[in-house]
């Protein structure tokens, strides 16, 4: 590994050294992601595909592409980046997911699925345009293929007949074990005696066909495919017009260069079937690669965490009285999108395996899905991270919303997310659900508002969103009980009071207190409601001077919005001076949390020292303790 600086170097070794090689980059994956955390198992299955991608072809001219981007490891090791890898994932160091800006090397940014097979054929198709000559592979896993859009790429390139080829890396897992029909049938591929003796007979007279030029061995290749079309069960890839090679042992170098080789060769939509095992190489990550998947830093000898365990997360208090509910009332689903551990829903469907429904990475179909139970008196839980949640935007408004239907969303992971950065953080849900009409979102600061809401929204028989963060909450003691609608005080209302939500509630209850030991008494209330707004509190709060609105979801559209847009249509003058305090308009980057929060300022000391300086400005100072509203 050590000589391996760049691709070029890679191309100088024989077979052998190909496979210590391979050897040398587990190791140095084990070793440096159990110190920074990351995406092992999913790499550990690559390596060997990756070698033989770059030792066949020439990135950056030849365009690789990382379908969730998790993957990608190998790829930055092999592409002059194994130096930084101390730092990947933190702030300021290297992404763990395929970043343009970080290297030519990287053709298309990801971290959402099934978008690599669309990109590589607007690539190929503008090649064309151009004609230009080069290579585009990309990289899907069997789970990513749970998603509707690689059918809609897979359907285009059967027509556009583009030169495109596709890895598919099947190892039977998405982060959890890939329970889907297509993952059947990749397995009936993977098992058919009648297949693989075919494969061999049709592989040994065709060997006798000269590969003389491109166009020769491309119909050869349109040949055998027609010949096998006819003599066995339909492989759905053949159906959509890309030929298919494999299945192959997505671990055996010579047979995946010998296989990359012969596709480099076709003018048309290629299919690699690489059959690979998640988290090869590493005791612990082959017997959990579900844990392994995306991994905190771990003990490398025994593959233990090496930070005690902490509260329940927010997921894990979801999907816990989710499933308690479900024991009273057999009305409740619960559906996620391939995400049941990170939902926390594995601990309902541990309990309602027969009311639990996993969808796939197919976070559009899930909503519509939910949808369609909704309209039969079924009570569908939906958990969805805020970002993939993205994906369904057009689903939450013409199949829930338009129709009024009761499908609750559990709006997981809202708010940054920290490592897994700009993809994933989950900063955008306020915004693009707040317009909907007869949507209702939650916003609880608690385990104890996040369960009375899940209880409440049951009741509700109506769309209803309950966004949560990452991780655990800060509890408090003495929380009011909720009430539809209604905002809670936290602090008494000051002529200076912050209006906050979700996980900023504590944040802001931490400042107030900074604030008071410096002398300033400022209010605070928890906005538990974005949808409906407390209509009640906003106008109380209309007569403070100074509101602060800290929430951590964009400011363009987010709770400060909604009480701007109160303001000005509710009172004749505009209402208080307001500052918005959120995600400012740019996609935050990764590493930790904190980190991330104060970049952004909205950790206790920036959200104190910011209200400090207006409340300097305003020259307001006399309001300690004698304004009180
Ligand atoms: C649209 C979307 N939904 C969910 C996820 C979360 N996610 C990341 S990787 C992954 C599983 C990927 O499985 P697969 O494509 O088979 O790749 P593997 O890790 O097995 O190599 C999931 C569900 C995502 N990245 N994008």
């Amino acid at each position: 590994m050590d000589r391996i600086n760049s691709t070029e170097d890679l191309k100088k070794l024989n077979i052998d050294e190909l496979k210590q090689l391979s050897v040398e980059i587990r190791e140095f994956l084990i070793d440096n992601i159990s110190k920074t955390g990351g995406h092992l198992a999913s790499n550990l299955g690559v390596v060997e595909l990756t070698i033989a991608m770059h030792y066949v072809f020439d990135s950056p001219n030849d365009k690789f592409l990382w379908d969730v981007g998790h993957q990608s490891y190998i790829h930055k090791i092999l592409t002059g980046r194994k130096d930084e890898f101390p730092t990947l994932r933190q702030y300021g160091g290297l992404a763990g997911f395929p970043k343009r800006n970080e290297s030519e090397h990287d053709i298309f940014n990801a971290g959402h699925s099934g978008t690599a097979i669309s990109a590589a054929l607007g690539i190929a198709k503008a090649r064309d345009i151009k004609g230009e000559d080069f290579s585009i592979i990309s990289v899907v896993g069997d789970g990513a293929l749970g998603g509707g859009m690689c059918y809609e790429a897979i359907n285009h390139a059967g027509i556009l007949e583009e030169k495109i080829i596709v890895v598919l890396n099947d190892n039977n897992m998405a982060i959890s074990s890939n329970a889907s029909a297509i993952s059947g049938h990749l397995t009936k591929l993977r098992t058919n005696p009648q297949y693989k003796r075919f494969k061999t007979v049709v592989q040994k007279s065709f060997m006798r066909i000269p590969k003389v030029g491109k166009v020769l061995s491309t119909s050869a290749e349109r040949l055998k495919n027609r010949v096998k079309y006819f003599m066995l069960p339909n492989v759905l890839f053949e159906e959509m017009g890309f030929v298919y090679l494999g299945p192959i042992n997505g671990h055996d170098l010579p047979t995946l260069i010998k296989i990359l080789n012969r596709a480099k060769t076709l003018d048309l939509p290629v299919l690699i079937h690489a059959v690979t095992k998640k988290g090869k190489g590493y005791m612990h990550s082959e017997k959990d690669p579900e844990r392994f998947h995306g991994v905190s830093p771990f003990i490398r000898e025994t593959g233990k965490g090496n930070k005690k365990a902490s509260a329940m997360s927010a997921s894990e208090v979801f999907g816990t009285h989710l499933a308690e509910l479900a024991r009273e009332d057999k009305s409740i689903c619960a559906i996620t999108a391939a995400m049941p551990k990170g939902t926390g829903l594995d601990i309902f469907k541990k309990e309602h395996e027969d009311r639990f429904m996993d969808a796939g990475m197919a976070e559009e179909h899930a909503v519509t899905f939910a949808a369609g139970m909704a309209t039969q008196n079924i009570k569908p839980v939906v958990c969805i991270y805020s970002t993939f949640f993205q994906r369904a935007y057009d689903q939450i408004l013409h199949d829930v919303c338009m129709q009024n239907l009761p499908v609750i969303f559990g709006v997981d992971r809202a708010g940054l997310v920290g490592e897994d950065g700009e993809t994933h953080h989950g900063v955008f849900d306020i915004s693009y659900l707040r317009h909907m009409p007869n949507m209702h979102i939650m916003s609880p600061s608690c385990d104890t508002e996040l369960k009375d809401m899940l209880e409440l929204a049951l009741k509700l028989n109506a769309p209803v969103a309950i966004r949560y963060p990452r991780g655990s909450f800060v509890n408090r003691e003495n929380v009011e009980p909720l009430r539809f609608g209604k905002w809670s005080v936290e602090k008494k209302i000051k002529d200076i009071t912050i209006v906050a939500t979700g996980r900023m509630v504590n944040v802001a209850l931490e400042a107030v207190r900074l604030l008071s030991v410096k002398g300033f008494d400022v209010g605070l209330v928890n906005a538990r409601f974005i949808k409906p707004l407390d209509d009640e509190m906003l106008l109380k709060l209309s007569r403070c001077s100074y509101l602060f609105v800290v929430e951590e979801n964009a400011i363009e559209g987010g709770l400060g919005s909604a009480i701007l847009e109160f303001y000005s249509q509710n009172t004749v003058d505009g209402g208080p001076c307001i500052e918005l305090m959120g995600v400012p308009d740019k996609f935050v980057g990764h590493g930790a949390t904190s980190l991330l929060l104060d970049e952004i300022g909205l950790t206790v000391p920036k959200i104190a020292t910011r209200i400090e300086e207006k409340a300097k400005a305003l020259n307001t100072l006399l309001w300690r303790n004698v304004n009180e509203k």
